[in-house]
């Protein structure tokens, strides 16, 4: 759900060729000419060799996802000055103890298994995007709908839609955070039989905290929302003096307008994940429900209670 800066400016007409400006742009320079290739040219002398060609192309895979390593160190550089520290202290655990690192893509299941320790949430996997309605739902079990896929190797800092760099550099370290998890598993639990409506508002809450949140720490802004920590572009404008920025309030990040072909025009800031919390509980109380749930974590279920 993410873009780059130069995707999103839509500037005057470009005149000259694009060119590569700084030595990461060089993820973009890989053209291939399809001459003397030995899939497609039919005198190449391994043209007519299976066993050659595959070998080839695994070599040739392993040139495209290069720039996958680029992604996460200039991502990763930007961490210390722009995440939150609830999102370093995890991030940091994770790179010791789950595999992340510049040329690895852990396993879901062994992330699952961290974030279980740390705060109840495991990880399942899921094919692609889903309804607001059902992806919120899960969230009130405690269970993060994943995606496994990654990016396509032509744009590596954007992804259309969510992929596991966005799951696992976005939304992975702060569901290790206790009071974070609970406020994930609080929208999820609004979010259970809820009318359409109100859906659409706890989306475009989940949208304006969970995706683009930012948050004090210690008189400074910074950034804890995954549609942020999974863009460099979005994540060094969000903390620019360029977008608005306004204390966060349920009641006007669940009705606030959002953008999601550019960068937001607007970010919410709360003070504090406890704050946001309890903003939140109040907010809920508001919505109107003919029942009310509870979640049971001895057996992971749901209880509903008819409200008097
Ligand atoms: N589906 N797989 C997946 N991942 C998400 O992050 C996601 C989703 N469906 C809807 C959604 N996010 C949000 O835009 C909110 O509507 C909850
Ligand atoms: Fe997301």
């Amino acid at each position: 759900i993410k873009r780059n800066a130069e995707d999103v400016k839509t500037t005057k007409e470009v005149k000259f060729h694009w060119f590569p400006k700084r030595i990461a742009d060089l993820d973009r320079c890989h053209h291939l000419v399809t001459k003397f290739d030995p899939d497609l040219d039919q005198d190449h002398p391994g043209y007519t060799d299976p066993a050659y060609r595959q070998r080839r192309k695994m070599i040739g895979d392993i040139a495209f996802r290069f720039r996958q390593r680029e992604v996460y160190s200039t991502l990763r550089n930007l961490y210390t000055t722009h995440a939150c520290s609830e999102y370093l202290e995890a991030f940091h655990l994770l790179e010791r103890h789950c595999g992340y690192s510049a040329d690895n893509i852990p396993q879901l299941e062994d992330v699952s298994r961290f974030l279980k320790e740390r705060t109840g949430f495991q990880l399942r996997p899921v094919a692609g995007l889903l309804s607001a309605r059902d992806f919120l739902a899960s969230l009130a079990f405690r269970v993060f709908q994943c995606t496994q896929y990654i990016r396509h190797s032509s744009s590596p800092m954007h992804s259309p839609e969510p992929d596991c760099v966005h799951e696992l550099l976005g939304h992975v370290p702060m569901l290790a955070d206790r009071t974070f998890a609970q406020f994930s598993q609080n929208l999820g639990l609004a979010s259970l039989g809820a009318s359409d409506e109100d859906i659409e508002k706890l989306s475009t809450l989940y949208w304006f905290t969970v995706e683009y949140g930012l948050c004090k720490q210690n008189g400074e802004v910074k950034a804890y929302g995954a549609g942020l920590l999974s863009s460099y572009g979005e994540l060094v404008y969000s903390l620019s003096d360029e977008p608005e920025t306004r204390e966060f309030d349920p009641e006007a990040a669940a009705v606030q307008p959002y953008q999601d072909q550019t960068y937001q025009p607007v970010y919410f800031v709360s003070e504090s994940f406890l704050n946001a919390k309890e903003q939140f509980r109040t907010y809920v109380a508001g919505i109107k429900r003919p029942f009310s749930v509870r979640y049971d974590p001895y057996t992971s279920s749901i209880e509903v209670l008819d409200n008097p």
